[in-house]
Parts: structure tokens; C-alpha cells; sequence
């Protein structure tokens, strides 16, 4: 099948660790706590609104993580340090929760725990930023010029172009015409930290530079102000999750997640990688956009969409079935999310309000 190769790639290891994933099943206390407005929620910000003193506490935030131990090497070979663990984390359940319902609600809980170890493990007072990529795509010249993307208070640009990528491994089956990088990032704080895992869907210690490949024209149409006001328009999670995550695998089809990943990303960059994309710092402010537009999509009918769930438990199911048809269920409220080696399993309910059980935040 012509699954976009990032997915099709080379399936090396670890069936002992997802069968350690379903064998310990750990109770849901945060599920059966109340909901209900928390007191003095962290508060989200956008990257651009930032103080320099804050971008840097929070870039500063993960290059700790880079450098404090790794607790899950036992499942994920290749992670040396903190940070990776999350890559290795996201590597080893990206097939269970992407192009699947669970999307929305496994991400908001990652973003958390990552969060919370940022501000335990290294001491950071901030929160996750999160980029809203609608300023950057009213032109290629703007997002060119994004502040995400500075060398001192932000993540760096772009890689250099290379035209011929046919010697790579990880390249997306999709061709993106406009593509203008793939080569390593060297500007910013990341240029020279290698990326331990993957690229693709693996966690052996394969260290590589962090590649980008900007896809500009990509950026204007699939991010843009009126993408996401469409968006906000849908009645359903089904609809919802689905508009988000995309209609196809074509460019057309492509919505917010695919635009923020694949328009920095391109074909090589690890951005466009569906499992070892967390590799990019980028990462994580992109899916706090995604986080903050389901939570405004929820408090446009709050609290009826603190409960509204639905779409397929199983990826590439309908609406996702670009390669056919498969057996699926919605999920449900009950659906479990699994976080093998740095969390216990929680369910569905925990996720669905950011100021109730485990979660008290806010997007400013
Ligand atoms: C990804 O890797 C896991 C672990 O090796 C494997 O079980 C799974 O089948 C792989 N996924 C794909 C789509 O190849
Ligand atoms: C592909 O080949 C080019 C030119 O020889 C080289 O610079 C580049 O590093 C290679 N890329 C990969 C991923 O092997
Ligand atoms: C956003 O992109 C769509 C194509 O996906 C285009 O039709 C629309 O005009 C764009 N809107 C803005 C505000 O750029
Ligand atoms: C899942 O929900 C959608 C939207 O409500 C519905 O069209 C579909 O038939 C449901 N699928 C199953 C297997 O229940
Ligand atoms: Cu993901």
C-alpha cells in the first residue's frame, strides 16, 4: 500500500515493549475526580507574545530536559535524555493515535505531562507557548519571517535547500511542489543537537541533525485565518477531528495538523515525520495550537462539547480510510489512552476539560 513511507518505514523492534504497554493497565483516578473550574490556571501563550526573557526560559526549559536522564531507556534504546523520552513516547504510540479519533485527546494529555516535567524536572515556571501559525500565513514572506523561527529567541529556520532527495530514506510519499530545504538546521538553539530516534517508526540511537524543509505555499493555504475559522464552524467531534487531522493525504485534503507539520517539515524534515516529529522543538507549540483551537471549539457550547467525542478508535478506519475500508468503533468517553513508560493509562474523560481533573490551564 502507498502508505506515505514515514509510515511504511522500517519496524525494527519492541513488540516486548507494546506488550508491556497492554499488560499493565493502571487505574484512572484523575476520570473520577469533578470537573470544574480550577483555581489560578496556567495560562498559554502565544510564541510571539512572549517577553525574550520567557522565549529563552522555555528554550532554556528544553535544552534541560536534553540534558537530564533519560527513565525509559529500558524501553526506548536510543533515548539518551529526558526530552527524548517523550519522542520515544510518541515513536511507540503513533499508530495508535493518529488518523484515529483518539488524536485530540492522547496529544492534550502529552503536552501536559511533557509540560508538567518541564516545570518539575527542570524547574521552568512557564507553560508550553503555542504557535498560532494564522499570523505567519497571510504570505510566504511572512512566515518566512515568523518569530518561532529566530535564531536567538526562537527555533532556528529553515535547512538549506537540497533538490535531489532521492537518496533519503524517511521521505513523504506525498510531493509537495515549493518545497525549498531539507537540509540541517543551522541557525538557533537547536542546530547543533542531534535528534536521537528515528527518523520513522523506530527508537534504536540512530543520531541525526534536525532537518527542515519549508513548504511556504503550504503554510498560506492549509494554516491560514479562514482554514481555521472553518474549522471552529463544524457541530461535531467526528467533524471536527476529521477537519483537523485532514480529508486526504493530497494536498488538498490537507487541514491544520498536516499544514503546520508538513509546511516546516517538507518531505525530509523531521517535522513531517508522523512518529519521530517531537524530534522538532517545533513540535510541541504547534500542537498547543491544535489543543487551543479544539478548546475554543469546546467552549463555543460549553458544557454540552465538555462531553462530545466520537470518530474511529482504529487508524486509517473511516473517515480516514485512504486505503480502504477497515473495522472500527467511535470512541467513547471510556477509550483509553496509554502512555507506556513515562504515565499511567487514563481514559477519554480525563481529556476533555483543560480546567478540571488533572488539568488547570488556559490559552491566553
Ligand atoms: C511501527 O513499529 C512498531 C514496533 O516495531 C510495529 O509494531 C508497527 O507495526 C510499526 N508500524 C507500521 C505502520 O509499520
Ligand atoms: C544524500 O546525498 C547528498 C549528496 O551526496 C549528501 O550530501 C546527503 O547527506 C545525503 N543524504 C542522506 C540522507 O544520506
Ligand atoms: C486560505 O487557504 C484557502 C485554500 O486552502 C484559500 O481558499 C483561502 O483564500 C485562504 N484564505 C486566506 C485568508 O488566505
Ligand atoms: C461512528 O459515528 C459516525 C458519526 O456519528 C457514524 O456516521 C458512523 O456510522 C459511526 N460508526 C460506527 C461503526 O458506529
Ligand atoms: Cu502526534
Amino acid at each position: 500500500m502507498h502508505v506515505p513511507s514515514a509510515l511504511a518505514s522500517a519496524a525494527l523492534l519492541l513488540l516486548a515493549q507494546v506488550n508491556t504497554a497492554s499488560a499493565t493497565p493502571v487505574p484512572d483516578t484523575a476520570a473520577t475526580s469533578s470537573y470544574g473550574s480550577c483555581s489560578s490556571p496556567l495560562v498559554r501563550k502565544e510564541w510571539r507574545t512572549l517577553s525574550s526573557k520567557d522565549k529563552l526560559a522555555f528554550i532554556n526549559a528544553l535544552k534541560c530536559m536534553q540534558s537530564k536522564p533519560s527513565q525509559a531507556q529500558s524501553l526506548w534504546a536510543g533515548a539518551q535524555n529526558r526530552y527524548d523520552d517523550y519522542q520515544g513516547l510518541h515513536i511507540s504510540q503513533t499508530d495508535f493515535v493518529h488518523f484515529c479519533a483518539q488524536f485530540l485527546p492522547w496529544h492534550r494529555y502529552l503536552l501536559y505531562l511533557f509540560e508538567t516535567d518541564l516545570r518539575s524536572t527542570c524547574s521552568y515556571t512557564g507553560t508550553i507557548p503555542y504557535w498560532d501559525w494564522t499570523k505567519d500565513a497571510t504570505s510566504e514572506g511572512a512566515f518566512l519571517n515568523s518569530p518561532v523561527f529566530d535564531a536567538t529567541y526562537g527555533f532556528g529556520g529553515n535547512g538549506p535547500y537540497i533538490a535531489d532527495i532521492s537518496n533519503f530514506t524517511e521521505v513523504l510519499a506525498t510531493t509537495l511542489p515549493g518545497r525549498t530545504g531539507g537540509g540541517c538546521v543551522s541557525t538557533g538553539p537547536f542546530a547543533n543537537v542531534p535528534v536521537n530516534m528515528g527518523p520513522g517508526n523506530h527508537t534504536e540511537y540512530t543520531p541525526h541533525c534536525l532537518r527542515r524543509d519549508f513548504v511556504p505555499s503550504l503554510i498560506t493555504q492549509t494554516v491560514n485565518s479562514s482554514v481555521v475559522a472553518a474549522t471552529l464552524q463544524v457541530n461535531t467531534f467526528f467533524d471536527l477531528d476529521h477537519i483537523i487531522q485532514g480529508l486526504s493525504l493530497e494536498i488538498p485534503g490537507m487541514r491544520t495538523h498536516a499544514g503546520g507539520h508538513l509546511g516546516v517539515g517538507g518531505m525530509v524534515g523531521e517535522m513531517s515525520n508522523m512518529y519521530s516529529s517531537p524530534g522538532d522543538p517545533l513540535f510541541w507549540l504547534h500542537h498547543a495550537n491544535l489543543d487551543r483551537i479544539w478548546n475554543t471549539w469546546q467552549r463555543a457550547s460549553w458544557p454540552a462539547r465538555k462531553t462530545a467525542i466520537g470518530g474511529p478508535d482504529t487508524m486509517w478506519a473511516y473517515p480516514y480510510n485512504f486505503f480502504g475500508d477497515i473495522p472500527y468503533n467511535n470512541i467513547t468517553l471510556q477509550t483509553p489512552l496509554k502512555y507506556t513508560g513515562v504515565a499511567s493509562t487514563i481514559t477519554v474523560s480525563t481529556t476533555m476539560d483543560i480546567q478540571g481533573g488533572p488539568f488547570c490551564y488556559s490559552y491566553a
